[in-house]
């Protein structure tokens, strides 16, 4: 499956996002606002309730042919047939991963440093996902902040690799900053392939709205950054 990282939307449960809005609701309106990719990431829920939610939030996504991602939990994506995973660093090996899931779903993992984006790349990811870029109240226990520079030398560093994969920044990003972060540096380097953002459309007063915003600004060369 070709991964269309632009826009990604990581879900979050917790009331200080969603507030009594119901998680349904609001991804269907950002997959309407132009979502490429939606990830479910509850870290609160037992596993028949992630199940049951995650097929609803499956039906929601392939009526607008975006595919789902779950999160930390291989048998939660293979119980309901996911379209992948995604893995941070000390969620299953990508290797055990992959032999469970198979070459068709998608495996996505989270790296904060060259070593790890080197390391997830030679293991089989099909993307990356960069963070944390600015620190931000959804993710409390980050490991780095690493700013756009940090995020510029690990696209430096992966550019030679025989394998390509798209990469995503993560971490703070919303419609006031993505430009910088998606294309503070041009030229012939490897430049993002998109955004990850929770709070941008999770808390917006309007996700749809929100999520329109975020994709044009991610596509569109910025007038000044
Ligand atoms: N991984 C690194 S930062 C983060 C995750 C899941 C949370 C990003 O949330 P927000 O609200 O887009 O800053
Ligand atoms: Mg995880």
């Amino acid at each position: 499956m070709k991964i269309d990282c632009t826009l990604y939307l990581v879900t979050d449960s917790t009331p200080a996002i969603l507030g009594k809005n119901h998680l349904e609701d609001v991804v269907r309106a950002a997959v309407q606002g132009g979502v490429t990719l939606v990830q479910y990431r509850d870290k609160l829920s037992d596993t028949g309730d992630l199940i049951r939610t995650a097929q609803s939030l499956r039906t929601i996504c392939r009526q607008h042919s975006v595919p789902l991602i779950i999160n930390d939990r291989v048998d939660v994506a293979l119980a309901m047939d996911a379209d992948g995973v995604h893995l941070g660093q000390t969620d299953m090996d990508i290797i055990t991963a992959r032999q469970l899931v198979g070459s068709k779903m998608i495996i996505g993992v989270t790296v904060s440093s060259l070593v790890e984006a080197v390391t997830a790349v030679e293991a089989g990811a099909d993307y990356l996902g960069i963070g944390t870029v600015y620190t931000t109240p959804t993710k409390k226990d980050t490991k780095a902040i690493l700013g756009t520079a940090g995020v510029r030398d690990i696209l430096d560093g992966i550019t030679g690799l025989k394998k390509v994969v798209p990469t995503v920044a993560i971490g703070g990003i919303n419609a006031k900053n993505i430009q910088r972060v998606m294309f503070k540096s041009q030229g012939k380097r490897k430049r993002l392939d998109g955004v990850a953002v929770v709070s941008a459309i999770m808390a917006a007063e309007s996700p749809k709205a929100a999520a329109q915003a975020l994709r044009r600004l991610a596509t569109e060369p910025p007038g000044f950054i």
